[in-house]
């Protein structure tokens, strides 16, 4: 007997599912989840995770392993810890860290949400061994966050892609820096669609763009709002090398969401969110680290080269919108 057609899986979840739980931790938590990721000189996986404690405020912590999936060697206290009396903005905690490796500055890049009293806003933090921090402060107010740098400058200027909340919705966007304080040059690179669509209403960056020789590779998530609550999918996108904020291609239907039991079921469920992704040796391997309902931490795995396959065959170009710049 023949079963029904399925969509492909792109992203296959890793049978060892959720790789990290509150119930791993080293000192009481509440929840873990939302890591961002990065693959160390020595070949190990770092994981940056969002903690959230019993009052329900989130602080940073880091997660080893050699093969990314077990044997977590995790701080044994918070390893970024919000710093409301030098950084109002982090009154409420820090949240879904995003990972870029600077190769100008030989350093990490470590972009996070501070939550403070005017809402979410972009801040970052720079380190070259995830002990110690240098903070750089707020970089765009609030509301705005899913944000990563990029790992090179685009024409001389660092460029950051954010997601700004304001009465024209949630859309993504990229700002320009020539020192990694100052942002403008605002353009937008992807609208959230309308109506039925999967990402309509709000769109935000996921893990940090992935640069490959066609473009960058961008997993962005989709909020669909429906009468029980949101559902977190993800989707991609090709933004050019040179010019990111054009886009290139945009897939039209979503590429992996909220199906398993711990992602269907937690604080938040029905959302799958990613905030990091490593490569293997092979430069092609992916390796996607999510949230899953905001409780816990997964892995799924993929192919640069066969995500960009798809996208051949079910993205379409699309053209910026008009109002898609600000200064
Ligand atoms: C988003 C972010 C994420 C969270 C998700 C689902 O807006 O705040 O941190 O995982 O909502 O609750």
């Amino acid at each position: 007997m023949r079963g029904a057609p399925t969509y492909p899986v792109l992203l296959q979840r890793s049978r060892f599912n959720p790789i990290l739980t509150a119930a791993d931790w080293p000192y009481p938590v509440h929840a873990v989840f939302n890591p961002g990721a990065t693959r160390l000189k020595d070949g190990s996986t770092l994981l940056l995770c969002r903690v959230e404690d019993r009052r329900g405020l989130s602080h940073l912590c880091t997660a080893r392993s050699r093969d990314g999936v077990s044997d977590w060697i995790i701080d044994a206290k918070p390893t970024l810890s919000p710093d409301p009396d030098r950084y109002p903005e982090e009154l409420w905690g820090i949240e879904d860290p995003r990972i870029t490796f600077v190769e100008e500055l030989q350093k990490y890049a470590v972009v996070y949400t501070a939550v403070g009293r005017g809402g979410p806003g972009v801040a970052m933090a720079l380190t070259e061994d995830f002990r110690t921090f240098e903070r750089l402060g707020l970089l765009l107010q609030a509301d705005d966050k899913d944000a990563a740098l990029l790992p090179r400058r685009i024409d001389g200027n660092y460029a950051l892609i954010h997601r700004p909340t304001d009465d024209s919705g949630a859309h993504i966007w990229i700002s320009y820096s020539s020192d990694l304080r100052t942002w403008g040059r605002r353009r937008m690179v992807l609208e959230a669609r309308q109506g039925a669509w999967w990402d309509a209403k709000e769109v935000g960056l996921s893990p940090p763009l992935i640069p490959t020789p066609r473009g960058w590779l961008m997993i962005y998530h989709g909020v669909r709002h429906t009468t029980s609550g949101c559902l977190y999918r993800l989707g991609l996108a090709l933004l050019a090398p040179d010019e990111p904020e054009r886009c290139l291609l945009r897939g039209e239907p979503w590429i992996f969401g909220p199906e398993t039991p711990y992602e269907r079921f937690g604080d938040a469920g029905n959302v799958a969110f990613p905030c990091g992704y490593t490569l293997g040796s092979d430069g092609d391997r992916l390796n996607v680290y999510y949230g899953a309902a905001d409780t816990s931490i997964a892995v799924a795995t993929g192919s640069v080269s066969e995500l960009l396959r798809w996208l051949d065959q079910n993205g379409s170009p699309t053209t910026a919108p008009a109002s898609s710049s600000r200064k």
